[in-house]
């Protein structure tokens, strides 16, 4: 068997993805209503605003905005969580980035699985949010116990799902029968099933000791619990949910509007009440409720080196601090001025962002710069060279998640109720054991894809290095 035969993971991946948003939008068709919203917002910013539309033509962004989405999932043990990282590797999408919920009230931890070369962002940017439950935080040892139990008897992967992925590790890659079968299966793993494998009593108790624990546990998989489009105008599309007969959460998660985005902002719409049915131990079964799905939009912005990272952080705490609660509906409006007032030391143009090394960029020569060529030489710095107009730099968008912003979509779906506490520490190295392996530092490929473009450009202009 030839590499040639093997269907390529970014093809795999992009069809999954599709595959994923049509069960979801079967699932939930107030997702549907949520693309429909987001496309039309995304033609309206994309028809007026010249400039946005072709710095996304220019970093190929404009043609994957489309297909542009991340899903969530949550997870009970490590064995799960290792088979999922060698599911979605066969999609070409490796663990990015380490996110600790626990300090936010969230008894998670969690990373992103995604492709990490520009290049295959650029074929399908699909991501998943991918937590693992902190059973050690239950407190009480019956429930634990109950818990391990559950998790320990389900199978969340089909058996066809795992054959496929043992194949694929063995022969380095599926024909093309192979891939439309592994879209099949793998979706499986995803699908909802509004049959509960616990009683209505054990459903309660664990959902008092966290609701989300109840959505982890009391089900035979993790389902996708949201899908998120990517908007390029989120108070836009937030403002025009309600039309749509959509209720958004009470605030937009992250760094304020601004001319020049940065990072990403996320809104949700509340998860939806679901009929359920629980199980009796006589076999009887008992109909409930239970409230985990949703949908959500994003804004994505320029990825922030360390220092830039370091500054959006301490301007948030900052903004949190003098809120001096959570934001929500009823002090929005003050948490938005707060906001917007911190904010204002983050500059906000690009040139700025750059010469003050507070964002990644991707550099491309010009016409003029190629026209140039003969003329330049070593001598030419890059700074010479974007001064005449040789070079000229585009955000490098930024692909990953937010902890403070994760935590607030999962306060929102969970219920006022919800807010717990933790002490525990975090735990990177425990959540890489459980996965089976690091996950990838997010700044090195931002570095590296940053990199890459200053090479392109030193080889289009003949020089050497840049
Ligand atoms: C994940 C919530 C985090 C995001 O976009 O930050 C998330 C979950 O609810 O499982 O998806
Ligand atoms: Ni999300």
């Amino acid at each position: 068997m030839t590499a040639q035969q093997f269907v390529s993971p970014n093809e795999i991946r992009s069809r999954f993805s599709l595959a994923m948003s049509e069960m979801y939008q079967k699932e939930v068709p107030l997702y549907g209503e949520l693309l429909a919203l987001v496309a039309e917002t995304n033609r309206q910013v994309l028809s007026s605003n010249s400039e946005l539309a072709h710095q996304l033509q220019i970093t190929g962004e404009i043609e994957r905005l489309a297909m542009e989405r991340h899903g969530a999932i949550r997870v009970g043990t490590a064995e799960e969580l290792t088979t999922l990282r060698r599911l979605f590797n066969v999609m070409g999408m490796s663990p990015v980035g380490y996110y600790d919920l626990a300090p936010a009230g969230v008894p998670v931890h969690s990373t992103a699985f995604r492709a990490v070369h520009e290049q295959d962002l650029q074929a399908s940017p699909f991501r998943v949010f991918t937590s693992l439950l902190r059973l050690e935080l239950i407190e009480q040892p019956e429930l634990r116990a109950l818990a391990q139990r559950l998790l320990e008897r389900r199978h969340i992967f089909t058996s066809r799902a795992l054959a496929l992925i043992e194949q694929h590790e063995n022969q380095g890659g599926l024909t093309a029968g192979q891939a439309d079968e592994f879209v099949e299966q793998a979706l499986e793993t995803f699908r909802w099933h509004s049959q509960a494998t616990v009683s209505a009593a054990e459903y309660q108790q664990l959902h008092d000791q966290h609701r989300l624990i109840a959505d982890v546990v009391a089900f035979k998989g993790p389902h996708i619990n949201h899908l998120t489009p990517r908007t390029l105008d989120i108070d836009a599309a937030q403002s025009t949910m309600p039309q749509r007969g959509i209720t958004p959460k009470a605030v937009i998660e992250g760094p304020p509007r601004r001319r020049c985005p940065i990072l990403l902002r996320q809104t949700s719409f509340k998860a939806l009440v679901e009929q359920v049915a629980f199980v009796e131990s006589d076999g009887a079964s008992v109909m409930g409720q239970h409230t985990a799905r949703f949908g959500e939009i994003e804004q994505r912005g320029v990825a922030l080196t360390p220092e830039g990272r370091a500054l959006y952080d301490r301007l948030l705490q900052a903004t949190n601090d003098a809120l001096q609660a959570t934001p929500s509906e009823g002090n929005a409006a003050r948490y938005y001025q707060l906001l917007q007032a911190n904010f204002q030391s983050f500059p906000d143009d690009y040139p700025a962002l750059r010469e003050q090394r507070l964002a990644w960029f991707r550099y491309f020569p010009t016409e003029l710069g190629l026209a140039a060529k003969d003329r330049l030489d070593e001598s030419w710095t890059l700074e010479r060279l974007i001064a005449e107009d040789y070079i000229r730099f585009q955000p490098l968008v930024y692909e990953d998640f937010l902890p403070v912003s994760a935590a607030g979509i999962f306060q929102s779906n969970l219920g006022d109720n919800a807010q717990a506490h933790y002490n525990a520490t975090s735990s990177r190295g425990v959540f890489e054991q459980a996965l089976g392996t690091k996950v990838v530092d997010e700044l090195a490929l931002y570095r590296q894809t940053q990199q890459r473009s200053l090479q392109a450009c030193a080889q289009a202009l003949g020089l050497g290095a840049l």
